[in-house]
């Protein structure tokens, strides 16, 4: 199973006539009359109706693996077709089951069952309408805004040509500010014929969310945790209104260290941070401006990049470093055809989808990893993240098919990250990356850097479906896509654009998941959850320093206590799966709170010091 896509493939209508489901295709009827009997009958066909469901969606999910894994390795015109082919296939038959599962009466099925009806019917994420030539044109259009994004390249003012993993590179690394700003704005050229197809795009995708008894589009994305809705949203809003008051503190102490860096006309001291001298090309993540806004006494001591550099790790030592570090946590080491069959680094000679992701051919061992890695910190986290949902995905692979997934999306994104967090100094050591492990000095350091990679993130990752649930709503109209799109960069994260923007741009398209349709709450999830989990798997360890001194790295009861939330899949709802690591039923922003509480401290102090007025 490739994560990006929905996991609802169901059987096309062909099948399910050979299958003899017409029992099923009016469950309604069946149920009316109340008797024992007819009861009994309805929980029969329910459960033949599950029953061949999975059995045919495991099959076309292999399919519609191996068409995309195709496409997304070798993007050409014909590739292109047959990935559209046979996700619209998948798509017909999603819409068809999730309609079908939608009419059961569920009074006295098994809570199993109906939680296998309820995720049928709530989990596509591009659901087509059903006119089968609506299903076609959204598959045709899919497979084109992967493309563009796919084959993207700017070219230099110096004549290279770029794609935008090497882009990054540049972004994290230059501190040229007219450098930055020439990468920024050149990426984003490769967005705006993006956007007539995304406005179709969305119209179709509603138009399919509807056909399934949803307002839109953002209803049915929001109906996928195991609550209603709206009480998602309210969620979401809480776990913010918990770590604003540490975002603002770390925005205010960036930004006055930018304006000190570049000064006024590049970095003002006030108002929105343009959005280039981040680090990063969407401003998503700002470990890589470490250099520039730390104070020197507060030096960590190390730098993974050079220290990846120092050894000459190559990418391949560095997917193998990753490993290592599940298999002390006693997973099983990946299978040889994971080394065969990944793609680690970016072809000379063709297309390749480079955004990083994680696969699942056959539902069970063929895992693999998708990514054009670049020899620094940011890709080595990147590798173990990707390891995480390919752990994952072997660890639920005895499930029924529709639990072969994570607890929700933000668990699926957390695994890895919540490894990451422990890459620590006396880790690096441990593997001999890292000489001398720096000490508590250095704690600072090591906290701020932290948090400008994990805290910076929180209202990106949040920011983007909130524009995404607003575009499916109707609230933000087509003409306004790319000002709201401003406007919500600067509500959440307080960045703003570093060149005046207007509506022939359409900035969210040169963010990977908006073409590929990818929901991004996840992330926001994630990077609360893996703190919570971070939390919970220290305390089984001997760690008697802070928290972000504590690495898992080889706590076999840590691993065994994850390992059993992932086997878990998608069984149960995630609160459950929650509390069989945390011990919690809730999601809660208190682990990052408590994380970062001694950098919260160290930074009001510093922005009071310098006299800052902070917020935008
Ligand atoms: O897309 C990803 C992963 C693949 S699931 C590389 N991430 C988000 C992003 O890059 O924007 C991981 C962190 C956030
Ligand atoms: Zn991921």
């Amino acid at each position: 199973m490739n994560l990006f896509l929905s996991r609802q493939s169901c059987l096309p209508a062909t099948i399910a006539m050979i299958l003899g489901l017409s029992a099923c295709s009016d469950p309604q009827k069946n149920n009316q009359e109340n008797t024992q009997e007819n009861k009994q009958k309805s929980n029969i066909t329910a459960e033949a109706f599950i029953n061949d469901a999975e059995n045919r969606l495991s099959q076309l999910s292999i399919e519609q693996n191996r068409a995309e894994w195709i496409y997304n390795n070798f993007i050409t015109y014909d590739t292109a077709q047959l990935a559209a082919k046979v996700g619209e296939e998948r798509t017909a038959t999603s819409v068809r089951l999730a309609t079908q599962a939608a009419q059961y009466d569920q009074t006295s099925l098994s809570d199993k069952d109906k939680r296998k009806l309820n995720i049928l019917r709530s989990s596509l994420v591009l659901p087509a309408p059903l006119d089968p030539s609506k299903n076609a044109e959204l598959a045709q259009l899919n497979a084109e805004l992967n493309g563009l994004y796919g084959k993207g390249k700017y070219c230099l003012k110096d004549g290279q040509c770029l794609t935008q993993p090497e882009l990054s590179v540049i972004m994290a690394e230059s501190k040229d500010p007219a450098l930055l700003l020439e990468v920024w704005q050149g990426w984003r050229e490769i967005a705006k014929p993006m956007r007539p197809l995304f406005e179709k795009e969305v119209a179709l995708a509603n138009e399919g969310a509807n056909d399934l008894g949803y307002k839109d589009l953002s209803e049915l994305w929001r109906s996928q945790y195991d609550m209603k809705p709206e009480d998602f949203s309210k969620e979401l809003d809480n776990l913010w209104t918990q770590v604003k008051p540490l975002y603002d503190s770390l925005h205010c102490y960036v930004r006055g260290e930018l304006n000190e860096e570049y000064g006024d006309t590049i970095a003002p001291a006030n108002g929105p941070i343009p959005a280039h001298l981040l680090g990063n090309m969407w401003a998503q993540s700002w470990g890589n401006i470490y250099d520039t806004v730390a104070p020197a006494d507060a030096d960590p001591g190390y730098d993974i990049t050079q220290l990846l550099r120092n050894q000459n790790y190559t990418e391949i030592q560095m997917v193998e470093q990753a490993e290592n570090f599940f298999s002390s946590l006693g997973f099983a080491p990946l299978p040889d055809t994971f080394w065969e069959r990944s793609l680690f680094t970016q072809p000379e000679d063709r297309d390749v989808v480079c955004h990083a992701s994680a696969w699942d051919l056959d539902d069970l061992d063929d895992i693999r990893i998708k990514m054009c890695i670049q020899k620094d910190a940011d890709d080595f986290i990147t590798i173990h993240h990707e390891l995480g949902h390919n752990y994952y995905q072997r660890a639920y692979k005895e499930q029924p098919f529709i639990f072969k997934n994570s607890a929700n999306d933000g668990f699926h994104e957390a695994i890895g990250d919540t490894v990451a967090l422990s890459i620590t100094p006396s880790y690096l050591q441990q593997i001999g990356l890292l000489d001398t492990v720096p000490d508590a000095s250095k704690d600072i350091g090591l906290l701020l850097k932290q948090a400008l990679d994990k805290v910076a993130f929180l209202p990106f990752g949040l920011m983007i479906d909130q524009w995404r649930w607003k575009v499916f709503s109707g609230e933000i109209p087509p003409e306004e896509y790319n000002q709201s799109w401003w406007e919500l960069r600067e509500k959440y994260q307080g960045v703003k654009a570093p060149v005046e923007r207007n509506e022939t741009d359409f900035d969210p398209g040169a963010k990977y998941h908006v073409p590929a349709n990818v929901p991004y709450t996840r992330y926001f999830l994630a990077h609360i959850l893996q703190f919570q989990f971070h939390q919970a798997l220290c305390e089984m360890t001997q760690n008697t320093g802070p928290i972000h001194r504590c690495s898992i790295y080889g706590n076999k009861e840590a691993g065994a206590k994850l390992n059993t939330m992932l086997e878990m899949g998608q069984s149960q709802p995630w609160p459950k799966a929650l509390a069989v690591v945390t011990g919690s039923q809730k999601m809660d922003a208190n682990a990052v709170l408590d994380y970062f509480a001694p950098l919260q401290v160290w930074l009001n102090e510093q922005n009071k010091q310098a006299n800052r007025q902070c917020g935008w």
